[in-house]
């Protein structure tokens, strides 16, 4: 028998067309319920990496199944997001994304201390391939609570093994949406 994942997610690519909308280029690839079918996934898809080395402007979304990976969904709407600039990692890049992908299926967001388990504020992550940058950013339910966001912040930091002098931001999906970027709200 095959083991099911705490929750069920779903794969997103994104490759930007010019002739259509944003929304419109994302294309839902898999939903994924079981460890087996993460790693078949996984395994099949071009790494961050190999998308970089074919100069690919993309994006590959991970999100909870149900969720858009888009700041107009319901779950995201009033979140944000963690960002963590790679440019100087992208030797690192693809395992900073698998990290990052681990330690959402494997629940690694909460803590038995934890009232309510942090994972349930994490909707998903992506990562961005780009010419000036490639980015991972980990997206929040959650736009207010500092607490909360700050911890989420932490743990994500330390699950990826993300040495103290590289420091990532959140900001708040309607400050992204509404144009010209505005000073992070937050920093780690
Ligand atoms: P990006 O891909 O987050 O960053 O946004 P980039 O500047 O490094 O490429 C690029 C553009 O994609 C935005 O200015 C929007 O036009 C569009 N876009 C990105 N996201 C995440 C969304 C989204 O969630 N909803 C909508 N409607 N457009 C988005």
């Amino acid at each position: 028998p095959k083991s099911p994942l705490e929750c069920s997610w779903t794969f997103w690519y994104l490759k930007p067309d010019k002739r259509t909308s944003w929304e419109q280029s994302l294309i839902k690839l898999i939903d994924v319920g079981f460890v087996e079918d993460f790693w078949a996934t996984f395994n099949h898809l071009a790494t961050p990496a190999k998308l970089a080395s074919m100069r690919t402007n993309s994006d590959y979304f991970f999100f909870k199944k149900g969720i858009r990976p888009m700041w107009e969904d319901k779950a995201n709407e009033r979140g944000g997001r963690w960002l963590l600039m790679c440019a100087n990692q992208d030797n690192k890049l693809d395992d900073l994304w698998l990290e990052t992908l681990l330690g959402m299926i494997g629940d690694c967001f909460s803590s038995d201390s934890d009232s309510q388990p942090l994972s349930h504020f994490v909707t998903g992550c992506n990562v961005s391939i780009r010419n000036r940058g490639h980015k991972i950013a980990l997206w929040l339910s959650e736009g207010q609570n500092e607490t909360v966001i700050r911890e989420i912040g932490r743990r994500w930091k330390s699950m990826i093994n993300l040495s103290s002098d590289v420091h990532i931001q959140f900001d708040l999906h309607n400050e992204s949406a509404s144009g010209p970027s505005k000073p992070a709200r937050y920093e780690a």
